[in-house]
């Protein structure tokens, strides 16, 4: 029986998914999934896996991640982080960017290397997969192990389940043509593979079922890396599929020893809401559960239980001492290729480039919503422009207010519908408010999904402006792997902001 408290849960709220852990010394570092947005592949902090600190990225330099031009989901899929000999080793699949690269570090806050693509024993191209997991042998032999997505070309779709190669680290090409793994015990789109030696066997733990309500965690053991691998009875070992847990889509998981000495498995869930708990507002998150050796061999990973943390509140007064934190995040280019903290000190300045929040690199620096109920507002000086507060999920699911040009527009666009509600604007600056709360048209006994309300203040007098549906803002409306990001964007001239406040709890 465990005396540990229970663990806060989801461990990174907001959207952090496909989670990879590793432990060094008395620390543990998490890497997770960014997809479009940079900086790229967040690294975070414990010592006592219960607070988890930012303290920087893999994907901080233009190049390492070729993001700029990857369509809406492509980008940074899934890092698997290790440490060996006191090198920190990230290995990603930057999909329908540069392809499957592996990066190191002596500092996991960075710098990171620039990244060196995996290839085919060639070198002629990148290994065709997903979900790289790296691990060493005995001999120091380093072995890539994948899930066999191919993701372009005349084959792009096929999947030959979970794959591994034999790879020199020094020419980063593969020893030796593929060969194919244990890939499960049936479920859809075998991947998520990570393998470990422990007490001299092999454990290859997996995600199969797909990333939505059916994912679930299997594994197989084994002699050797390469197998062949007996599967685990009883396997997926933990899904959340066909039951009510308030954390769904639990998989892709890793396994570390977590606080106590006694194993953990870091996966990703949803929290979804409504009468058929159906739409995840933030996306996927960083869960944790226990795991437990049993006298077989075999483990037990527990249900994932929810367990969120207190409510919580920022304040952001931009300066130009104080450099945007790591939180901040834009698309398909850095924070700093938009934010100008100098020109106005207190504000941050954002000059229009032509680009709208339709388009693939709009002028748009924002944060992840962490909250399920979230109020979020920040005060805009429109007088050189127009641009405001939105909340979205891509160029094609966004809501937001927009203030300039003497009016205040609140917007939703969901998919090829779009609907404005328009107030004139009286005064040079506003505070615009996007606030994620219990709505009016709730018609369910289940706790529906929030509603975000959509407002701004105007010389002290706040004006209601909408209230859209939250699960027009769903990773499953908007087939999104991302989530939602809250933040400030300029479409015309420049917008200066300033006194950005977020505060929220998960009630
Ligand atoms: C990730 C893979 C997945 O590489 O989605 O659906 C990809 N499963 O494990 C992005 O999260």
């Amino acid at each position: 029986m465990t005396t540990t408290p229970a663990l806060p849960n989801p461990l990174i709220a907001g959207f952090h998914p496909d989670p990879s852990a590793v432990r060094v010394g008395d620390a543990w570092y998490l890497a997770t999934s960014t997809f479009e947005y940079l900086p790229g592949i967040p690294i975070h902090r414990s010592t006592d896996f219960v607070e988890w600190e930012l303290i920087g990225h893999v994907a901080t330099r233009p190049g390492q991640l070729g993001v700029e031009h990857v369509p809406t989901a492509g980008g940074a899929w899934a890092p698997t982080l290790r440490h060996r000999d006191g090198v920190f080793h990230v290995v990603v699949t930057d999909a329908m960017g540069r392809g499957m690269l592996h990066f190191t570090a002596t500092d996991p806050a960075g710098p990171w290397s620039d990244g060196d693509l995996l290839t085919v024993s060639d070198g002629s191209r990148s290994l065709d997969g997903i979900d790289p997991d790296i691990v060493w042998d005995a001999a120091g032999t380093a072995y890539i192990t994948y899930s066999g997505l191919v993701l372009g070309g005349a084959d792009a779709g096929t999947h030959t389940g979970i794959q591994q190669v034999r790879v020199d680290l020094e020419t980063h090409r593969a020893l030796e043509e593929p060969r194919s793994l244990w890939s499960g015990v049936g479920g859809m789109f075998p991947e998520a593979p990570h393998l470990y030696e422990i007490d001299g066997r092999w454990y290859l733990l997996i995600a199969e079922g797909g990333t939505e309500r059916g994912h679930g965690v299997s594994l197989a053991r084994a002699d050797t890396p390469e197998g062949p691998f007996e599967a685990a009875p009883g396997n997926p070992l933990v899904s959340a599929r066909s039951t009510t847990r308030p954390v769904q889509n639990t998989g892709h998981g890793d396994l570390v020893t977590g606080p106590d000495g006694e194993w953990v498995c870091v996966l990703l869930g949803v929290r979804p809401r409504g009468m058929t708990r159906a739409f995840s507002a933030l996306g996927r998150e960083t869960f944790v559960t226990r795991v437990a050796w049993q006298p077989d061999g075999w483990p037990t990973i527990d249900p994932v239980p929810l367990n969120p943390r207190p409510g919580s509140r920022i304040e952001v007064a931009f300066s130009p001492e104080t450099p945007l934190d790591g939180e901040w995040i834009s698309v398909r280019a850095l924070p700093t290729d938009h934010a100008d903290l100098t020109a106005r000190p207190g504000w941050m300045r954002l000059d229009a480039d032509g680009s709208t929040l339709g388009d693939p690199r709009p002028v748009f620096v924002g944060r992840r919503q962490v909250h399920l109920a979230q109020r979020t507002s920040v005060e805009v000086d429109v007088s050189a422009g127009i641009g405001g507060l939105a909340v979205r999920y891509d160029e094609r699911f966004h809501v937001e207010v927009e203030a300039g040009a003497g009016a205040i527009v609140a917007r939703a666009v969901v998919g090829d519908l779009v609907q404005e509600w328009r107030a004139p604007l009286t005064a040079p600056t506003a505070t615009l408010h996007i606030d994620c709360g219990p709505g009016s048209s709730a018609v369910s006994f289940a706790p529906a999904i929030h509603a975000l309300h959509l407002a701004a203040t105007v010389d002290g007098q706040r004006i209601p402006l909408a209230e859209v549906d939250g699960r027009f803002l769903s990773s499953e409306v908007t087939e999104s792997f991302t989530g939602r990001v809250i933040g400030v964007y300029a479409r015309e001239g420049r917008i200066d902001a300033t006194a950005w406040v977020a505060e929220g709890d998960d009630e």
